[in-house]
């Protein structure tokens, strides 16, 4: 890592020689110069794999090379030549190990062998795979319930794997699936379906091509999504209005220097990327969501008496829809009083704004985490949908409500059946296929099956991928609970907290990476996921395994179900195994949207699962897509003057609990994690000065003290009353109750703190 440790500005623009640079230097850092860089010439391209890191789609997947500094990283990631060996586990004890930071244990590289807990040394000793099933086997054996196991899925796991997962814990008997997205796009989820009957974006790529206007909420693409920046840069300089709300002036919202445009690479300009970026209060886009509507609904009713003029789209309104009598009446009695103190924006930028959505013929809309990680995400969602309705913006040419997914898969697995909450139609299919009952009682998420650990009733922990431990809210309380368990089993491709966290017996199961060959018994095999645009398409690993001991995410789930289910089981796991086509025939057959699966994907860019609500099909209770309103600005009420308001956010250098160096280029920082981002009138009005350190304290009524240490004030432009600081470090500050009633999803992005000076005003080392 290199050792530069500053806040410094960063003037550059978003991309350009910042990014090759910095990709550079993580190439070296992770040993992989020259066979990271053949792997990366070989992502997203048609023969290629997919790009491990963000789900945002490419153009057909013909490309050539599509420069991304963020999925570079991601590969390099993978294909590091370091390894995490057991000779590294006999060195190190797990109680010394947990002293680690998460960025040394990941940086030890890439698993090799599967392991298992020694309470005798405290160490994990290696043990074989068919020695690891059976303690799988034995411990789900023993259960009086199969609802006292959780099965948790991080979105990297492809279609195949996801399907065979829901397939083995649905054959043993539960629905617990807790998942990623219980943390990320559940909002999406829940609250979607309501509104347009489709839980799932109804844009595609070629949207952004045609559109008049773009509207950004919390969502940072240059990081997340580098790949998005081509289209914003094309929208752009065709004269599209992009207009971001967003508590940070995000680089990439600001500027883009295109790393494949000669031009600007040569003379070092960019191009603009946000006509206008309103710096949002940290939870105020309800607010916002409510004034730009205001403004649409009062000015049509304006135009329409005076003119004669529809600024809304009324043959839409009353061909497709439900319920606007009820929003209207809403944004009527919202007063801009509220509005501007809770948005923070001013009435004139917002309207506006609204003027800018009004005269745009096809708007699209996109969204991310600024969005769904509050307590009224799924709400919140339902106002996105609302804005785009009044203008006919679903179902139309160049326009649409944009989610934009996180893991690269985490789309996919809920389309094959990772769900805590399966339809019925699902189940009855699943069952005609391969002939047993399956469980009709919902499961749990993440928050309810951290609950159910909490209170003992939940006693075995399988993750397939992810570090749930680090992505969780309230550590304090939830680590106590993993700890507490009688078994938990994780397979990973690196060594990382939810390893050190763990029960009385502990197996790490070291898998292939998408980069990687994955070699069956019908020869080499490829997978498949689903982007943000629903787009399902063939990924097909090209390099050498990291070690000839790792088994696929598929085998491994047919050997936990062998061992479990063994002789009673009326899967043949084995056949599955051989082939994957297989495994994509059975997908089909359980859901038809899958129809000539194994065709389909051999088409160059795959295809696309249809959205119903783009074809203005609304599968919703009315069969019409629905205004939703929402009364108020959400149960965040007025706090005292003290309290700030805490978002959690991702640096530039890493993929979530991943850190691929401790720099955060954009924003300025450098070598270092532990700064609060907050505005110097803030510091100065707290009586602190800029570099000061102080302590977050959760304000909370339920008597637990929920507090982070020694960070460090950063004097940002940022927001009044509100502050910004990294996930992970800030997850202990997060409630467990503190979660959207709706779609369960922990409010990482709304924190209600209050800070204090630290009581040593020390770096930590
Ligand atoms: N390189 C890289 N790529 C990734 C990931 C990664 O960690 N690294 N993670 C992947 C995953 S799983 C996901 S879900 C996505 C996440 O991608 P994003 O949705 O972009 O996630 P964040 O960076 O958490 O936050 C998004 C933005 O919301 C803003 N924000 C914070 N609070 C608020 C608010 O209250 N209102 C508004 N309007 N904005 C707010 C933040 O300043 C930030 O710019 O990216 C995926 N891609
Ligand atoms: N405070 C706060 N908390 C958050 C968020 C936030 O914005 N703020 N964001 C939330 C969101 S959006 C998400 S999605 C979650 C992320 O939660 P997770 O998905 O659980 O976490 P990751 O950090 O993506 O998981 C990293 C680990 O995945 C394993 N891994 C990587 N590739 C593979 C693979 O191909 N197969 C397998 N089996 N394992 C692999 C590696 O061992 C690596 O250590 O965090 C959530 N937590
Ligand atoms: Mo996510």
């Amino acid at each position: 890592m290199s050792g530069k440790k500053s806040i410094e500005r960063y003037d550059e623009p978003a991309g350009g020689w910042g990014a090759l640079r910095a990709l550079g230097e993580h190439l070296i850092e992770q040993d992989v110069a020259i066979k990271g860089a053949t792997t990366l010439l070989r992502m997203n391209q048609p023969l290629g794999f997919d790009c491990p890191g963000c789900a945002w789609p490419d153009p057909k997947h013909t490309s050539s090379f599509e420069f991304c500094e963020n999925g570079g990283k991601a590969v390099a990631w993978e294909a590091t030549a370091k390894r995490c060996t057991p000779e590294f586990f006999a060195a190190h004890t797990v109680t010394e190990l947990g002293t680690w930071s998460d960025y040394q244990l990941e940086m030890t590289g890439r698993l090799t062998h599967p392991m298992a807990y020694d309470q005798a040394t405290d160490r994990y000793l290696p043990v074989s795979w068919d020695e690891a099933f059976a303690t799988i086997g034995r411990h789900l054996s023993a259960l009086p319930d199969p609802n006292m196991a959780e099965f948790y899925t991080s979105g990297r796991t492809s279609n195949e794997a996801a399907f065979l997962y829901q397939l083995f814990v649905r054959e043993y008997g539960t629905n617990n699936f807790p998942d990623c997205s219980n943390m990320c796009h559940e909002a999406t989820s829940v609250g979607l379906p309501l509104s347009l009957g489709v839980g799932k974006g109804t844009v595609l790529l070629e949207d952004f091509d045609r559109t008049d206007c773009i509207f950004i909420f919390g969502q940072n693409p240059g990081t997340n999504s580098p790949r998005m920046m081509t289209s914003l840069r094309d929208a752009s300089r065709r004269g599209a209005a992009i207009i971001s709300f967003n508590p940070f002036r995000e680089r990439s919202l600001e500027r883009f220097q295109a790393p494949r445009n000669p031009i600007e690479m040569a003379t070092l300009t960019s191009t603009p990327i946000s006509s206008r970026l309103h710096q949002v209060k940290v939870g105020g886009d309800l607010a916002v969501l409510k004034g730009l509507m205001k403004v649409l609904v009062e000015e049509d009713e304006r135009l329409r008496s005076e003119r004669q003029i529809e600024a809304l789209d009324w043959d839409f309104i009353h061909g497709h829809t439900d319920g606007v009598e009820a929003l209207v009446a809403d944004l009527k009695a919202t007063r801009w009083e509220d509005i501007e103190r809770r948005s923070g924006l001013s009435r004139a930028a917002i309207e506006e704004a609204a003027h800018i959505y009004m005269k745009a013929e096809k708007a699209i809309v996109v969204y991310g985490m600024g969005i769904t990680q509050h307590r009224h995400g799924a709400k919140s969602v339902q106002q996105l949908a609302n804005l785009c309705l009044l203008k006919g913006n679903i179902g139309k040419d160049g326009a649409g409500l944009c989610p934009v997914r996180g893991h690269s898969n985490v789309q996919g697995d809920r389309t094959v059946g990772v769900t805590e909450i399966p339809a019925a139609e699902f189940l009855s299919r699943l069952e005609k296929r391969f002939g047993f009952k399956p469980p009709t009682a919902h499961g749990h998420n993440v928050v309810t099956a951290l609950e159910a650990m909490i209170q003992g009733r939940a006693r075995v922990f399988i993750s397939m991928g992810g570090n749930i431990v680090a992505a969780i809210p309230d550590w304090q309380v939830t680590h106590d609970a993993f700890r507490r368990l009688a078994l938990s089993v994780h397979v990973s491709t690196k060594l990382n907290r939810s390893h050190i966290v763990h029960g009385s017996e502990a197996l790490i199961l070291p898998c292939l990476g998408r980069t990687e060959i994955d070699l069956q018994a019908a020869g080499p095999q490829c997978i498949t996921v689903e982007d943000s645009m629903s787009m399902v398409h063939a990924s097909t690993g090209m390099n050498k395994p990291a070690s000839e001991h790792l088994k696929s995410e598929p085998a491994i789930v047919a050997g936990m179900a062998h061992a479990t289910l063994g002789i009673r089981s009326v899967v043949d796991w084995e056949i599955f195994i051989a082939d994957y086509n297989l495994i994509r025939d059975a997908i089909e057959d359980v859901f038809p949207i899958f129809d000539s699966y194994n065709a389909r994907i051999r088409l160059a860019g795959g295809f696309h699962l249809t959205s119903t609500a783009r074809e203005r099909n609304w599968m919703t209770a009315s069969g019409k897509a629905n205004f939703l309103p929402f009364e108020g600005f959400g149960d965040d009420s007025d706090l005292d003057d003290d309290v700030l308001w805490l978002t959690s956010v991702r640096s530039h250098d890493q993929y979530n609990t991943t850190l691929y160096s401790l720099s955060d280029r954009y924003r300025g920082v450098f070598g270092q994690r532990d700064v609060l981002f907050i505005s110097a009138e803030e510091i100065e009005k707290r009586g602190f000065k800029p570099d000061e350190r102080v302590d977050l304290v959760t304000v909370s009524d339920d008597g637990i003290e929920r507090v982070v240490r020694n960070f460090k004030l950063v004097a940002h432009g940022f927001p009044a009353g509100c502050c910004a600081a990294y996930y992970p470090e800030t997850n202990p500050l997060v409630p467990l109750q503190a979660h959207d009633p709706m779609s369960f999803t922990p409010s990482y992005k709304g924190i209600p703190i209050r800070i204090m000076r630290a009581f040593v005003q020390v770096e930590a080392v």
